[in-house]
């Protein structure tokens, strides 16, 4: 039969709940909203646990199509989370520099905020967990911009689809981020998929209180 979910949304979202990493709750977000509903990357605490991911995040962006040529993860949650993607990109026959931040500046030593591969003239594609209100990846698009590189685009693992203000307008988060500056933004899988999962019956994922809520923020 046909299966309308791509191979790395259903895995991923299987995945992650398998590690706990999707639970369901009362969740106060960074945004200051409670969401039924919350996503903790680290929880992919494990060698399988993220090769396993990466496998999805790679999927992913192959199938997205997006150009370029150095992968960057924001501190801190992006860090293993490039750094996977780039070793799962090398087992598929393409090595690419990978890089990363630090949250504090080193006075000492090699000084700097950024580790690892340079970004200067390079399109970076940006590795984070989540996006909610956008904020995570603004910083980061700044970060990359203020090195020189050229932002290429953003992968995430989950899409929330949430709007920043929904008496407002009800585009997303992501699709701002995408708009105002000219990116694609991939997700392995977006909170759709999470309901359209759920509408399979998977146990323990409250249906009702995940609509309400994107009857609240979601996106249209
Ligand atoms: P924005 O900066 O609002 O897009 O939120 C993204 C950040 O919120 C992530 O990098 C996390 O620090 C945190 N977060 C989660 O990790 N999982 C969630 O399900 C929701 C959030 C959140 O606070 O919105």
């Amino acid at each position: 039969s046909f299966d309308p979910m791509a191979d790395h949304r259903t895995l991923f979202l299987q995945l992650a709940l398998s590690v706990d990493a999707l639970r369901f709750g009362e969740f106060t977000l960074k945004s200051g909203r409670v969401s039924p509903y919350f996503f903790n990357a680290g929880r992919f605490d494990s060698g399988a646990a993220l090769a396993q991911l990466a496998t999805c995040y790679a999927d992913a962006v192959e199938a997205a199509g997006v150009e370029f040529d150095v992968l960057f993860g924001p501190a801190y949650k992006g860090i293993p989370l490039a750094t996977a993607l780039a070793c799962e990109f090398a087992r598929r026959g393409r090595d690419l520099p990978v890089a990363f931040n630090r949250k504090e500046a080193k006075v000492h030593g090699e000084g700097g905020m950024l580790i690892g591969a340079a970004l200067e003239g390079r399109r970076v594609l940006i590795v984070d967990d989540v996006i909610t209100a956008g904020t995570a990846i603004r910083e980061a698009l700044g970060l990359i911009r203020d090195a020189g590189g050229v932002p290429a685009g953003i992968v995430i693992a989950l899409d929330r689809e949430e709007a920043v203000d929904p008496a407002v307008s009800r585009r997303s988060a992501s699709q701002t981020v995408a708009q105002e500056h000219g990116l694609p933004v991939v997700a392995v899988a977006r909170m759709a998929d999470l309901l359209e999962l759920d509408a399979g019956n998977v146990p323990g994922v409250p249906h009702e209180a995940l609509q309400a809520y994107r009857a609240a923020y979601g996106c249209e």
